[in-house]
């Protein structure tokens, strides 16, 4: 593979930067939630330099929104990278929005050198991947990809019960272009690792094979409100008790399965939520993650026991739904081997490795051949606002990024 130039690392940094500028957080990090005015302005951010790097803008109905540059051919399928932009209500400066960024970056870098390539090249920002304003994660490269449909996923609600059709249209990025249903020739996103494993090894490039299933839940637990003070405790259904017996259960859950054992309860409704008022009602996420899928299977069957029983043992009533799952994913060998040569000529060390978090890629393995480049991040925290990486490993994976979509843009 001949060397190509290298990304400009001192303009990446510069449009990672200006970015986090958008939703930047008192304590460094950035919120720009899905369809909010900060996504609207980050959007708008990416739009202006997307098109001032020569890219046409087209954005679909969940608001995906695709920057292209255009190929010798345009009867090739493209090639495509990119990644989010949408963030956690507390999320760092790199999740998602480094892949988008550092695609724009390979545009740039092509231009200033004036390489035309046989296939069109796009990079895309994918909409509310975190799944944390409207759930489930992924919601926009799923219905894409054909995993859920438009009006599923339209009609996703928030807390404040807005749907994501409502959010975008007042954002103003409903777009015409139709959902998914083209061939492509490959993706590559690129991606903090948002795990300890890369800067624990001193490895700069993570070549990743797959991502681990998920199943994500929503579960309600009902008692009965009731007098903080003339109620003994003998006389209560309290909710929160049963939601704390639960929390402790699936805690337990991911322990048994080892350093593989992923299970959380992240989100947390409290009805009344009163001081004085014993707990009646309470609505909460279970969400477990495995690359093995008969042990998620097994995991579903235990949690299922568990509410059960617990419920049963404080005279709660339950329901228990399944809001979102997929099954271990594993990546294109071609698209594999492509970063591993792009690591390799560039002469980073890399490793294999899987993925712990979802992302769009995942769903985009199922309709284009896909794969995955990570970089470390330090002390492997994300999702959370102190994330932060250095900029030789922004620099190092936009490079890989950079020659691998050159390999692949080929005829
Ligand atoms: O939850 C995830 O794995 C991703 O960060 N949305
Ligand atoms: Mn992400
Ligand atoms: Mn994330």
């Amino acid at each position: 593979m001949s060397i190509s130039p290298r990304i400009d690392a001192a303009r990446l940094w510069d449009s990672l930067m200006e970015m986090a500028q958008i939703g930047a957080t008192a304590k460094g990090g950035v919120s720009r939630l899905a369809l909010t005015e900060e996504d609207r302005r980050g959007r708008d951010l990416f739009a202006r330099w997307a098109t001032d790097a020569g890219c046409t803008l087209r954005t679909d109905a969940m608001g995906n929104m695709f920057a292209r540059r255009p190929g010798r051919d345009d009867s090739l399928a493209p090639v495509l990278t990119g990644s989010h932009a949408d963030s956690q209500p507390f999320g760092g400066k790199f999740d998602g929005i480094y892949g988008v960024l550092a695609g724009i970056e390979v545009i740039r870098t092509l231009n200033d050198h004036d390489i035309q390539t046989d296939r069109a090249i796009e990079v895309v920002n994918w909409t509310n991947e975190e799944g944390s304003r409207f759930a489930p994660a992924m919601i926009a490269s799923g219905v894409y990809t054909g995993v859920f449909d438009l009006e599923y996923g339209l009609s996703r609600t928030d807390a404040q019960g807005i749907t994501l059709g409502q959010a975008l249209d007042s954002i103003g990025y409903a777009g015409d272009e139709p959902m998914g249903g083209r061939d492509i020739h490959a993706a590559f996103e690129l991606h903090i690792e948002q795990g300890p494993i890369l800067e624990a090894e001193d490895i700069a490039i993570g070549v990743v094979t797959g991502a681990q299933g998920q199943r994500w839940y929503e579960i309600e637990l009902t008692g009965r409100s009731a007098h903080a003070g003339t109620t003994p405790m003998n006389h209560r259904l309290d909710a929160l008790l049963g939601l704390s017996r639960v929390v402790e259960a699936v805690h337990a859950l991911g322990i048994a399965e080892g350093d593989e054992g992923r299970a959380t309860v992240g989100w947390v409704n409290v009805f009344p939520n009163s001081r004085n008022v014993v707990p009646g009602r309470v609505v909460f996420s279970v969400e477990f993650r495995h690359p093995d899928e008969a042990t998620l299977e097994k995991l579903d069957t235990l949690l299922r026991q568990e509410v059960q029983s617990i419920a049963e043992t404080i005279g709660l009533q339950h329901t228990l739904k399944q809001i979102f799952q997929y099954a271990p994913i594993a990546f294109d060998a071609a698209c594999i081997k492509q970063v591993e040569q792009a690591a390799t000529a560039l002469g980073y060390s890399q490793r294999r490795m899987i993925s712990g978090a979802g992302h769009d890629a995942c769903y985009l393995s199922t309709v284009a051949p896909t794969s995955m480049i990570f970089v470390p991040c330090v002390d492997g925290l994300s999702h959370n606002e102190a994330e932060h990486i250095h900029t030789h490993w922004a620099e190092a994976g936009a490079n890989v990024l950079l020659l691998a979509i050159l390999a692949s843009a080929k005829s």
